[in-house]
């Protein structure tokens, strides 16, 4: 399987139907995760990938994708995962420890599975700033996170 020669996906290079990806949404900041998941799954399917090779799970905060991902990547067989958060700054010190700590633990995660875990998580001052990067004025980081997951497939299985 050849690696496409651009980031951006041309849908009929995807010839391969059995990929296979998870998703993993966090449901902290919903409203602005849905987004990005719309964005991400939608990219999928544009780009070709079989619905029924896509499962979704959802759980409760950012901070529980790190167990998730590793658990899937642990007990299943696929060749991207992506973890969808949204983290916005609030009055506390959380914010600091916990973008820092998800993001120590998915790149644990990468090194120690041979799965490519893709991180969408948003880490934002407020509420505008993510809803600007999650199909807003900025774009749609799901969809730029999908098209990573794409490109990592086909490196995954390229080797
Ligand atoms: N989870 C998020 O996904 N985004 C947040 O912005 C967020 N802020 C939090 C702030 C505080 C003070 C706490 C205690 C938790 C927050 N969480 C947030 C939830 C966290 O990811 C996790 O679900 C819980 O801490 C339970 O492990």
């Amino acid at each position: 399987m050849k690696i496409p020669p651009s980031y951006q996906i041309d849908k009929n290079k995807i010839k391969n139907k059995k990929l296979k990806f998870a998703i993993i949404v966090a449901k902290w900041n919903h409203d602005v995760t849905k987004k990005l998941y719309k964005g991400a799954y939608e990219t999928l399917i544009q780009s070709g990938i079989l619905k029924e090779k896509i499962k979704t799970w959802e759980v409760p905060g950012s901070y529980e994708l790190i167990y998730s991902a590793k658990k899937i990547a642990l007990c299943y067989n696929f060749d991207s995962i992506i973890v969808i958060g949204s983290l916005i700054k609030g009055e506390t010190h959380h914010f600091d420890y916990l973008c820092q700590s998800i993001s120590q633990g998915i790149k644990d995660i990468n090194i120690k599975y041979d799965v490519p875990v893709i991180f969408c998580v948003l880490t934002d001052k407020n509420k505008k700033q993510s809803f600007d990067r999650s199909g807003g004025k900025i774009g749609n980081k799901g969809i730029e996170c999908a098209k990573t997951a794409l490109y990592m497939a086909f490196f995954k299985n390229s080797i």
